[in-house]
C-alpha cells in the first residue's frame, strides 16, 4: 500500500486547550493507518476571523498514512466529535479543530475537502508551526499575534 505524507493544523480555544491538542495527537498516534512523524511547537495565537473569542493554542503535525484524503478527513472529523466539538458560530470557539493542510502534492478543489487548505497561506497560526516541521520559505502574514509556548513538546 502506498504511504502518503500529510500535514495537519490543529487548534483549540475552549476548555483545557493543551490537553485537547494532546488528546487529538494521541488518538492519531493510536490509529494503525497513521504514523505521526512530526510535531511542531505549540503557539498561542490571536483569533482570526471571529475576534470575540479566547486565544487559541495551535500546532501542526506531519503524518505518514496509508489512508486516502477522504478517509483521513473522516478520522479527523471523528476526533472532533469524540472531543465534543460543537459548532455554534462559524470560525468561533472550539474544543478542537483538525484541518488537513497538505496531502502529498495533491491539488483538489472539492468543496468537501480542498487541498491545499484554501486559507493556510493567509494564516500565521498555521504557517508558524508548519515552518517548524517542513521547509516553508514563503511569506508569513504578521497581522495577528503568534507566541511560542516555551515548553518542550511531548
Ligand atoms: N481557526 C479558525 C478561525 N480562527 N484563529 C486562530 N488563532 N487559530 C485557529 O485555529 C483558528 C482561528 C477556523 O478554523
Ligand atoms: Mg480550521
Ligand atoms: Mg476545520
Amino acid at each position: 500500500m502506498d504511504i502518503h505524507t500529510a500535514y495537519l493544523s490543529i487548534g483549540s480555544n475552549m476548555g483545557d486547550r493543551e490537553d485537547n491538542l494532546r488528546k487529538a495527537i494521541k488518538i492519531l498516534q493510536d490509529n494503525d493507518d497513521i504514523e505521526v512523524t512530526g510535531c511542531a511547537n505549540i503557539y498561542e495565537t490571536e483569533p482570526v476571523g471571529y475576534d470575540d473569542q479566547p486565544y487559541f493554542l495551535n500546532t501542526c503535525l506531519e503524518l505518514k498514512t496509508t489512508l486516502d484524503p477522504y478517509s483521513l478527513l473522516k478520522v479527523c472529523q471523528k476526533i472532533e466529535s469524540d472531543l465534543h466539538r460543537v459548532r455554534l458560530i462559524k470560525n468561533g470557539p472550539r474544543t478542537i479543530d483538525l484541518d488537513i493542510l497538505l496531502y502529498d502534492d495533491l491539488i483538489s478543489d472539492d468543496p468537501i475537502l480542498t487541498i491545499p487548505h484554501p486559507r493556510m497561506y493567509e494564516r500565521a497560526f498555521v504557517l508558524y508551526p508548519l515552518k517548524d516541521i517542513m521547509d516553508y520559505k514563503g511569506k508569513i502574514p504578521e497581522d495577528k499575534s503568534v507566541k511560542l509556548i516555551d515548553k518542550p513538546y511531548i
